[in-house]
């Protein structure tokens, strides 16, 4: 018997075999896990737009939003197949696949949003969309993701001695794994989409994520300590499948690359005001807030992992690079 999401994607993976050049039959399938209206989701839309525009209708894209074509680390796979041309996912699914990701994924590796953002649109960003290709995944763009911080059903957490015990739900990425150990809390890797659930039933104590992931997954409803770590500021990528990609020809491909881009800037005005609008909304519930907390102490045990995790000369160099970026266009940000 064929699954729900065998039956969804049948006609995906039908549609998706055809030749380089071949006129453009269907649009292109992007997925997100997020629902319609949440920034990244809203920025595929962009794209599609932008496409329609400038090819007269002939390039087109089709979101399936709300998770349905599975958790990321499944889309993922879908796309390497050529089952999804477009996928917009956080970095962390990738970790395993692209060991370059891993470098924006470090704890505390940015000193600021603006910091982040210039090393997204430079070349340390380039650098790791480029590393995608061997592994069947054409890297368009990256949206922003803001910065995650911890939550929980429990307590407070002040100080890092706090998280001790706790189960805490991570993505499906040994670094997350790892930066919750480093704290003496239990990590639990679960697809986003059970993590409500997981909450509600007490399966985990907590979780960690961006303001309006916390909001739009009502997480906050069972989970009301939010306390303000930061200490992760990876972005969100869009990927093409390299398969997809290889069958357009270089005019699809350089209107793609250009909708993906000029949607960045699109994408980052909406995720500004998302980011204050959600913690406005959840703020407004009741939630219970730490701003105050020893920020210090948290990186003194989670930098453990830079360690562990940049074990090689290249990744060193990748990691010394971002840290060490300036320049006018930061400056320009700050
Ligand atoms: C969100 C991100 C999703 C997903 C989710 C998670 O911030 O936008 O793509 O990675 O976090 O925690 O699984």
């Amino acid at each position: 018997m064929l699954n729900r999401r065998q039956i969804l994607l049948a006609p995906l993976l039908l549609a998706a075999c055809g030749d380089r050049g071949a006129p453009r039959t269907r649009p292109l399938f992007a997925a997100d896990t997020h629902p319609d209206e949440y920034p990244t989701v809203q920025a595929l839309h962009a794209i599609d737009r932008l496409l329609d525009k400038r090819t007269n209708g002939e390039m087109r894209v089709r979101v399936y939003a709300g998770g349905q074509m599975g958790a990321e680390k499944d889309t993922l796979e879908i796309t390497v197949f050529g089952g999804l041309d477009l996928n917009r996912v956080n970095l962390a699914p990738l970790n395993s696949i692209v060991p370059e990701t891993i470098v924006l994924a470090l704890p505390f590796m940015f000193r600021s949003i603006a910091h982040a953002r210039a090393v997204f649109d430079g070349s340390p960003g380039r650098q790791i969309l480029d590393a995608m290709l061997p592994h069947g995944l054409y890297g368009l763009a990256y949206y922003d993701s803001g910065a995650r911080s911890f939550y929980n059903t429990k307590r407070p957490i002040v100080t890092p001695d706090d998280m001790r015990g706790l189960k805490i739900r991570v993505q499906n990425s040994d670094i997350y794994v790892a930066m919750v150990q480093a704290l003496g809390a239990n990590p639990t890797p679960i697809p986003y989409g059970e993590v409500y659930q997981a909450l509600i039933q007490g399966v985990v104590d907590g979780a960690e994520n961006n303001w309006p992931s916390y909001e739009s997954s009502r997480h906050y409803e069972a989970a009301r300590h939010y306390s303000l770590t930061r200490h992760v500021l990876a972005p969100e990528v869009l990927v093409a499948s390299q398969r997809s990609w290889d069958r357009m020809s270089s005019e699809e491909q350089g209107y793609l690359q250009a909708a993906a881009s000029d949607s960045v800037p699109i994408m980052r005005k909406m995720w500004d005001a998302r980011v204050e609008a959600s913690a406005a909304r959840v703020l407004e519930d009741g939630i219970q807030l730490v701003e105050e907390l020893d920020h210090a102490a948290f990186a003194d045990r989670m930098l453990s992992v830079w360690d562990r995790f940049l074990t090689t000369p290249q990744l060193r160099t990748l990691a010394d690079d971002i840290v060490n970026l300036a320049g006018e266009e930061m400056a320009k940000d700050e």
